[in-house]
């Protein structure tokens, strides 16, 4: 597919002739946070496959539609299932919606995802503020550079603000949550981590690992959205137990299993800050 300017406009001028208001916050709900499409009142839903040059989400456990509503008294948008660079598409394709909601006026990105916990102190269950990420997969920029959408070397020392982390951290205290705090090292997949790879990649400075976000983190953080990303530790990659084994399904259910309090958590954080 041969992404120019003019693709990802269409698909921008498709979105606004079906909306009220453009929002100034968008969701992708990932795994962990499924459960925020049903908090969304008003919702207009479209299908990814309705709006022109969207790619379609294949992955267990993700649906493809766009959703505009509200939250709280907030206007918002949310990616209802991600594109992942492991079901085959482009790294254009992985990120063709977050140029869209940069055309459509979107100030910042909310992602979440399932990883696998490498810091030993991690447990099935917690939830990581991504602080930071290591990219081991393409980069999403590689090619001629959009300068409608940002800077041919974009920084990257402040890929995750610092505003919604600490906002993150108020609402935790208050409400009783537990957070950790870490580094997101962002892999192609499918296959997971060998023991050796999870030794690795902690040794790097890496505190989770998963295969998403990070793409579409790089693609808003060159058109400037702020951002805030979460994680859910599904699995704990640093057993060398001869027991230990990765299972999707399992990953799928640690993740579903912490949607409560992690959308609660994303309500509350879309409501105080702007
Ligand atoms: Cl253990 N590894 C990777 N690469 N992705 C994951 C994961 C592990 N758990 C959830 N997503």
């Amino acid at each position: 597919m041969k992404t120019t300017t003019s693709t990802y406009r269409e698909a921008a001028d498709y979105l606004s002739g079906l909306i009220h208001t453009v929002p100034q916050t968008a969701i992708i709900l990932g795994s962990g946070l499924g459960a925020l499409a049903d908090r969304i009142t008003d919702a207009t839903v479209i299908p990814y496959a309705a709006i022109p040059h969207f790619a379609r989400s294949t992955a267990t456990g993700h649906k493809g539609n766009l959703l505009f509503g509200r939250l709280g008294c907030q206007s918002v948008m949310a990616m209802q299932g991600r594109f992942h660079y492991y079901e085959g598409y482009t790294m254009s394709q992985v990120t063709f919606p977050i140029r869209v909601m940069a055309l459509l006026g979107v100030r910042r990105l909310l992602v979440s995802n399932a990883a696998g916990g490498i810091n030993n102190t991690f447990h099935v269950g917690d939830l990581m503020i991504i602080r930071d990420h290591i990219n081991m997969m393409p980069n999403p920029l590689i090619g001629p550079n959009d300068e409608r959408f940002g800077p041919r070397f974009p920084d990257m020392t402040r890929a995750y603000d610092r505003d919604l982390i600490r906002a993150a951290e108020e609402i935790a205290l208050e409400q009783g949550i537990t957070l950790r705090k870490g580094v997101y090292v962002g892999l192609t997949g499918p296959s997971y981590e060998t023991p050796a790879e999870y030794a690795a990649y902690g040794r790097l400075g890496g505190d989770a690992v998963g295969m998403s976000t990070v793409p579409e983190v790089i693609v808003a953080r060159h058109a400037g959205l702020r951002v805030f990303g979460m994680s859910v530790i599904t699995n704990e990659g640093y057993h060398f137990a001869d027991d230990f084994v990765n299972d999707a399904d399992e990953v799928v259910r640690a993740a579903n299993r912490a949607t409560d309090v992690m959308t609660r958590l994303f309500t509350a954080l879309i409501e105080r800050t702007e």
